[in-house]
């Protein structure tokens, strides 16, 4: 469904880096994101320091969420959010979950349920990973997350592990 011209969504984007000075990609992307046409933030958590998820063998990652107020369909978003990924040296590799200089993922985009070949939101590891969870409580303590519930009930069932806040 197309969106009409008043109709702003709340949206949230997941940043993660873990190369090429992570705390700076998440800070350069910040802004690259709201210099898109369409888009404005309505606000950003601190940055955390994460141990990866998934193969070992890579350096921590630094991690942020970023609220959004959009009147860009989810598609549309998503492929300025892999413009910028790409803007930022962002190579892909066959390799699943190695190292990257920056991750941008529609976390959740207004009350939708999407399940496209490309798009999938809410993101599909969100309720199991602590440094979306924790970020997204944030910036957002009262939300419910469509399709998965509170963010508090989902926090209590995630364990922080080495997640540290940085600033
Ligand atoms: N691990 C952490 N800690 N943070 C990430 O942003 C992240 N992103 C990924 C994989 C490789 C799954 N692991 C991660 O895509």
């Amino acid at each position: 469904m197309e969106n009409s011209k008043a109709d702003l969504i709340t949206a949230y984007i997941g940043l993660g880096s873990n190369l090429a000075n992570p705390a700076e990609q998440i800070k350069s992307a910040r802004i690259a994101i709201t210099q898109i046409a369409g888009v404005q933030e309505l606000a950003f958590s601190s940055l955390y320091h994460s141990s990866p998820m998934g193969p070992q063998d890579q350096p921590d990652y630094v991690n942020a969420v970023m609220c959004i107020a959009t009147d860009l369909p989810p598609i549309d978003l998503m492929r300025c959010l892999q413009r910028i990924e790409n803007g930022h040296g962002r190579v892909r590799k066959t390799e699943r979950w190695g190292a990257r200089t920056l991750d941008l993922d529609v976390l959740i985009y207004g009350d939708q349920l999407i399940e496209q070949p490309d798009l999938i939101v809410p993101h599909p590891g969100l309720a199991e990973r602590a440094f979306v969870l924790y970020p997204l409580f944030e910036i957002a303590p009262q939300l419910v997350v469509p399709g998965k519930g509170n963010i508090v009930d989902l926090l209590t069932q995630c364990p922080m592990n080495e997640l540290k806040r940085l600033d």
